[in-house]
């Protein structure tokens, strides 16, 4: 695993938690954290059962005992570390949003086809039981024709002015702000649950405070987005509207969507994640309305893995879930989504957003 602070805690876990809780067809071995610091590295391999840490990112790839490389690293390192990943012939798993810009994503989905190894995307809301289940749902016709999405992701944690500039702040190191962080995993969502595919975009964004503390007294420049919104056509007729935001005070980590369908309609929450708000035409007419189903019965997808009936799971278990996946895909030679083709088809509605936001007009979405 190739870490970063908080993307590596929660990859971590995951690999700590993964072999135990599902029955899994080969045992993960979690092999080595590579880190530019050895010290903080150490501390990560330590804490999440990794047999070794190193900041010799060569020496990992060209070790024929390792197989599969995280890269959870910020995103300016993402296509440099999994294209000599997968130059040595690993299976990658990589971070949010895979890439910098359209052409890097290319170049790495190409890149892993030609290498024939199995890659993935940390789009780990995909796989809490509840998500899963509207997918399943939606897939099964429940809803009827999707028509409406409506997704929000709503954060707050650079509202105040002196919140520090990060590698999270800056164009280069990230691409976008809460566009590229937390619209990646709307559309990603969005894709998953529905199957539908992007046409054309309209974007707006803002960055409301555009110089940030540096951290040494001195102040950085924001060239990000502080919040980002979009509407969206979809191919077939559907439409969408997508919100991203960093500053909306009081929201800590709301991650919301609703899917209306000719028949029903579905809402999920981050905030309560493992319920999902239904409503279906069935039953006596007075007494239809949204309902909510709680999804940790044996019947659910991934609730039979942990706890009796009922019991809840949490943020990190999506993570274990998608690592869970991912490893019986491999050795099934089943396929495993989100790979790179599902990454670039996001980096392709980020980039269609951005232009569009930046030309004022409608952008369409390559296909
Ligand atoms: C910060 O906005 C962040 O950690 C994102 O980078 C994650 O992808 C999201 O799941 C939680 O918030």
């Amino acid at each position: 695993m190739v870490g970063h602070a908080f993307m590596g805690r929660a990859h971590g876990n995951a690999y700590r938690q993964c072999n135990r809780f599902f029955d899994l067809p080969m045992d993960v071995v979690p092999a080595v954290v590579v880190g530019r610091d050895k010290r903080r590295a150490a501390e990560a391999a330590a804490k999440f059962g990794f047999a070794q840490a190193t900041t010799d990112l060569d020496a990992v790839l060209r070790d024929p005992s390792i197989d599969l490389v995280d890269v959870a690293t910020p995103n300016d390192s993402h296509c440099a570390i999994a294209t000599a990943a997968l130059q040595r012939g690993k299976h990658v798993l990589c971070e949010k949003p895979l890439a910098l810009t359209v052409d890097e994503a290319r170049s790495m989905a190409a890149l892993a086809k030609k290498k024939k190894v199995r890659v993935g995307v940390w789009h780990n809301y995909r796989r809490a039981p509840a998500t899963a289940l509207a997918a399943r749902m939606i897939a099964r016709g429940d809803l009827g024709d999707v028509r409406q999405v409506r997704a929000v992701y709503l954060q707050d944690w650079l509202a105040s002015a002196d919140a520090p500039a990060s590698w999270r702040t800056s164009r280069r190191t990230a691409g976008s702000g809460a566009h590229g962080d937390l619209n990646a995993h709307l559309i990603d969502l969005v894709r998953a649950l529905t199957g539908l595919e992007f046409e054309a975009v309209c974007g707006v964004q803002q960055t409301f405070t555009k110089k940030r503390p540096d951290g040494r007294g001195g102040s950085s420049k924001v060239d990000v987005d502080d919040a980002f919104c979009f509407l969206a056509r979809f191919r077939g007729g559907a439409i969408g509207t997508f919100e991203a935001t960093r500053v909306a005070i009081g929201r800590k980590n709301m991650n919301c969507i609703e899917v209306n369908g000719s028949r029903g309609s579905l809402r999920w929450n981050l905030e309560r994640m493992n319920e999902l708000e239904v409503f279906l035409p069935d039953g006596p007419d007075d007494a239809r309305g949204f309902r909510t189903v709680m999804c940790m019965d044996g019947v659910h997808p991934y609730a039979a893995n942990w706890w009796p009936d009922g019991h809840l799971v949490g943020y990190e278990h999506t993570f274990v879930h998608h690592l869970a996946d991912f490893v019986r895909a491999l050795h099934d030679g089943t396929p495993f989504h989100p790979d790179f083709d599902d990454g670039l088809a996001v980096q392709r509605v980020l980039a269609a957003a951005l232009e569009s936001a930046v030309e004022g007009e409608w952008a369409e979405v390559a296909k």
